[in-house]
């Protein structure tokens, strides 16, 4: 195995751990709704977004043990939103990551709540933070750029788009729209968090949040790709409905070799505005490569 895929593993087991660090242990009458939230966060994933804070915030050398509250906010608010995705009234998925979506194991109700309960609880965490950070100023821009990304102005306002165009044909420009924000601000809202919290420069934050728009683009864009020529309908999305059958996205759209095209010049893109930083960007490369040439 290559020096940075061995790299790769570890920091995806570390941030791992700093997750659960965080997840909610205490007991009480409440217990279901808790074991809902540990059960969909330890679900397991790719750990995507509270590691490029991370490795943001490490770029322009902040101190790591800042960024650790915000990992596990991201990761929290990124699964509440995969189970909220997961109900019947939005996609109706009885699997992800080969596993029952929680939904299917908890119950509708309990999954609303666990959704719910972990949306707040990252707010706490990240509320907490600001508390006992040595940079509080930039903890707070931090909590507040996340809060943005997560919103009406970000993956909320493009989950919205995507809810209200079910079934129907949609333009590129409207799918550009929906990548954007239900996608890509996550991701930018993490890479920024990172930015922030390590006090890079406003022109710096800019960057970060251009790279991270391309890189949440090409991501997505890889993910309609995957659904098509993918090991994808295993699982997890082995039933698909007669809506979802008819949904446009970018493939439907453009075809593969095009989609395929676009992804490219996506990552080129996130790769050349990294490089115009000058830093350290080794493994950000690495990781944007590998998440771009992912089969799953
Ligand atoms: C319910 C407010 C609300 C939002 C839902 C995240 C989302 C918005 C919908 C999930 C469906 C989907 C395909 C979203 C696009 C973003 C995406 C590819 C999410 C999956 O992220 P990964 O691949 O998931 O990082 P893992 O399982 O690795 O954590």
């Amino acid at each position: 195995m290559d020096k940075l895929q061995i790299l790769y593993n570890n920091k995806i087991d570390k941030v791992t751990d700093i997750i659960y660090s965080f997840c909610p242990t205490e007991e009480g009458l409440q217990q279901t709704v808790i074991d809902a939230m540990n059960y969909s966060v330890k679900a397991g994933g790719k750990r995507l977004r509270p590691l490029v804070l991370l490795e943001t915030l490490k770029l322009f050398g902040g101190e790591e043990e800042e960024a650790y509250p915000f990992m596990a906010a991201i990761e929290m608010i990124h699964t509440y939103s995969l189970v909220h995705d997961d109900l019947p009234a939005m996609d109706n998925d009885k699997y992800r990551r080969g596993k029952l979506t929680t939904h299917a194991k908890f119950g509708e109700n309990m999954a609303i709540l666990a959704g719910d309960a972990l949306l707040n609880y990252a707010y706490e965490i990240m509320s907490d933070a600001v508390m006992n950070s040595k940079y509080p100023k930039r903890a707070i821009r931090a909590m507040q750029t996340i809060a943005r990304k997560a919103g009406i102005y970000g993956m909320v306002g493009g989950q919205t788009v995507d809810v209200e165009n079910e079934g129907k044909e949609m333009s590129i420009d409207t799918i550009n729209y929906i990548h954007n924000l239900k996608t890509a601000a996550l991701i930018e809202g993490s890479m920024m968090a990172g930015a922030i919290l390590a006090g890079a420069k406003a022109e710096e934050i800019d960057i970060v949040e251009k790279i991270a728009k391309s890189i949440g683009v090409a991501f997505q864009i890889q993910d309609d790709i995957l659904d098509v020529t993918g090991d994808t309908n295993q699982l997890g999305k082995a039933v698909l409905s007669d809506e979802k059958n008819h949904k446009t996205t970018y493939v439907s759209l453009l075809g593969v070799n095009i989609s395929k095209e676009h992804v490219k010049r996506y990552s080129r893109d996130a790769i050349e505005l990294l490089e115009s930083l000058n830093k350290d960007d080794a493994f950000l490369k690495f990781l944007f490569v590998k998440l771009i040439d992912r089969d799953k």
